[in-house]
């Protein structure tokens, strides 16, 4: 067809993204209340402070059950999440959040990695995780750990989380942790934190791509 009923079109499905968008920001708006709502009035180092308190070292186990250090994805810019599968809230609205993002990104997303680190590595096994981040995203990688591998990881990342005995929940506990998305460059440099409620996926991706600019041209 020609232009204008092509441009037509666009601007159709334009909308409609933007009133998709609009239900999500309250949606997300909703959960982020939720959990300033429901986390504990004092939780150390959950407020990033600045670049130097954050040390992206880790030594875990990926969904595929190889061994994997902070190196292992050096090269590529990196979306960390902590949290766990059994989460009935924050990690399954981040982590969809962070799908999102990388579907905005389009062919760009070659160049991101998001990151899930268990704080719950007693349920989450390898094949808990596998299944897990595998319906998630294709480009998502879960890692997962002994107790101590895990406390070390999210130490490194100034994450705070916790067990906390829950009668109505799976198993009778739930982990609280803290909710950050953790944005690190080829080279392993923290360069910025977001939670999922602060902008739409698309602003996110957006944000990103100017980021990807600098590290996009290996020439
Ligand atoms: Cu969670």
């Amino acid at each position: 067809m020609d232009q204008t009923s092509n441009a037509d079109g666009l601007r159709r499905i334009r909308r409609g993204l933007w009133a998709l968008t609009g239900v999500a920001a309250v949606a997300l708006g909703a959960a982020v209340l939720w959990q300033a709502r429901t986390t504990p009035a004092a939780l150390p180092g959950t407020r990033v402070t600045g670049e130097a308190a954050i040390s992206n070292a880790y030594t875990l186990i990926d969904h595929t059950g190889r061994s994997v250090t902070a190196d292992s994805f050096d090269g590529q810019w990196q979306l960390v999440f902590f949290g766990f599968t059994h989460c009935p809230d924050i990690c399954p609205t981040t982590l969809a959040y962070m799908a999102q993002v990388m579907d905005e990104l389009g062919p760009k997303a070659a160049q991101v990695t998001p990151i899930f680190i268990t704080v719950d590595p007693a349920r989450d096994t390898r094949d808990v995780m596998a299944a897990y981040v595998e319906a998630l995203h294709p480009r998502m990688v879960g890692l997962i750990g002994t107790e101590g591998q895990v406390a070390e990881a999210a130490r490194n990342f100034r994450v705070w989380y916790e067990r906390t005995e829950d009668e109505a929940a799976p198993d009778g506990y739930t982990m609280a942790h803290s909710g950050y998305i953790y944005v690190l460059a080829p080279d392993g440099r923290f360069v910025d934190v977001w939670l999922e409620g602060d902008a739409p996926a698309e602003s996110f991706a957006n944000n990103l791509s100017t980021l990807l600019q600098t590290t996009g041209s290996s020439s």
